[in-house]
C-alpha cells in the first residue's frame, strides 16, 4: 500500500462500494457480484485510488449483521476484484474475523468506524501488519443519532482518536499504519460536524493520515434545505475540495469521477501556488 500512496503528493480518493441491502445514500444498488464488480470498475476508471468494501450498514439505525453474513457479502467481492486489479481495497468492518478472511482474499487496508475497540480487532489489526483507519462515533449505528451530546466537539474527538492511537501502540500496531478518522454523522449533530469540518486542520496537525467521509451524508441534504440523497453530490464535491485544501490525506465518496476532477483543481493550484503569486 505504502508503495502506491504518499501522503504527502495529493488528496486521495476512497470509493464507496457498499454490498449491503440497506445503505442509505445507494439504496443497496450493489448487492449481486456483477453489479458490485462493474460498479468497481467504474469507479477505478474514473480515478479512484482505493475501494472501500463493506458488508455491514453503518447509517444510522442500522441493525447489526451476523459474522457469517458480512463474510458472504465482502470476501467473494474482493477475491473476484483480485482476478482482474491490483487495486488498494480496503474492508470495512469491525469483525476481527471479517478483517482476517478479507486481507487474506487479498484486501489491503482495514476501515473501522469502531476503532478497532471490539473483541479482538486490536490484536488481530497488530497481527495483519495493514493501514487501519479508527473512526470516532459516539453511540452505535442503532441509536448514535438520538441524541449525541458534547461539551467541545472537536476536543472531544481528538482526545478519543489519541486515546485509540496510544492502544494501538502499546499492542503493537506500527505507527506508520494508523489513520485518523473524525467520524461526520456518527453520533453529530449539524452543529458538531460543521464544528469539527472546520477544525480539520487540527486533526491534521495530529500528525497522522486523516481520512473523512461526508458523501451525500445527511448534514450535507441539511445544508442544501432537505434535499434527497441523489442530490446532494455537487454539494458533496464541494466539501470534498474543501477538506482537501485543509490538507486532509484520504476523502471517502460515492462520486469518484466528480470528486476526483475537484480535487484535480486543488492539487493544481496548490502546486503552482509560488509560481502565480504576483
Ligand atoms: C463506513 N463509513 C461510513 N461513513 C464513514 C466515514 O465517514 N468514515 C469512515 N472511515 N468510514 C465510514
Amino acid at each position: 500500500m505504502t508503495q502506491k500512496i504518499n501522503f504527502k503528493k495529493r488528496t486521495y480518493i476512497m470509493g464507496i462500494l457498499n454490498v449491503t441491502p440497506d445503505s442509505f445514500s445507494d439504496g443497496g444498488l450493489f448487492t449481486t457480484k456483477s453489479a458490485a464488480l462493474q460498479q468497481v470498475k467504474q469507479m477505478l476508471a474514473a480515478g479512484a485510488d482505493i475501494i472501500d468494501i463493506g458488508g455491514e450498514s453503518t447509517r444510522p439505525g442500522a441493525k447489526n449483521v451476523s459474522l457469517n453474513d458480512e463474510i458472504d457479502r465482502v470476501i467473494p467481492v474482493i477475491k473476484a476484484i483480485r482476478e482482474f486489479s491490483d487495486c488498494l481495497i480496503s474492508v470495512d468492518t469491525s469483525k476481527a474475523d471479517v478483517m482476517h478472511e478479507a486481507i487474506h482474499a487479498g484486501a489491503n487496508m482495514i476501515n473501522d468506524v469502531r476503532a478497532l475497540q471490539e473483541e479482538n480487532a486490536l490484536q488481530m489489526a497488530m497481527t495483519l501488519d495493514v493501514p487501519v483507519c479508527l473512526m470516532h462515533m459516539q453511540g452505535q449505528p442503532r441509536s448514535m443519532q438520538t441524541q449525541p451530546e458534547y461539551e467541545n466537539v472537536v476536543e472531544e474527538v481528538k482526545q478519543f482518536l489519541q486515546k485509540r492511537v496510544q492502544s494501538c501502540l502499546e499492542a503493537g500496531i506500527k505507527k506508520e499504519n494508523i489513520i485518523l478518522d473524525p467520524g461526520f454523522g456518527f453520533g453529530k449533530t449539524f452543529e458538531h460536524n460543521l464544528s469539527l469540518f472546520n477544525a480539520l486542520d487540527e486533526f491534521v496537525e495530529m500528525h497522522y493520515p486523516v481520512l473523512i467521509g461526508v458523501s451525500r451524508k445527511t448534514m450535507i441534504g441539511k445544508i442544501l434545505k432537505d434535499a434527497p440523497v441523489t442530490e446532494r453530490i455537487h454539494a458533496s464535491v464541494a466539501m470534498a475540495a474543501l477538506a482537501a485544501q485543509q490538507g486532509v490525506h484520504i476523502v471517502r465518496v460515492h462520486d469518484v469521477k466528480a470528486t476526483a476532477d475537484a480535487l484535480a483543481v486543488v492539487d493544481c493550484l496548490n502546486k503552482n501556488r509560488e509560481k502565480y503569486v504576483t
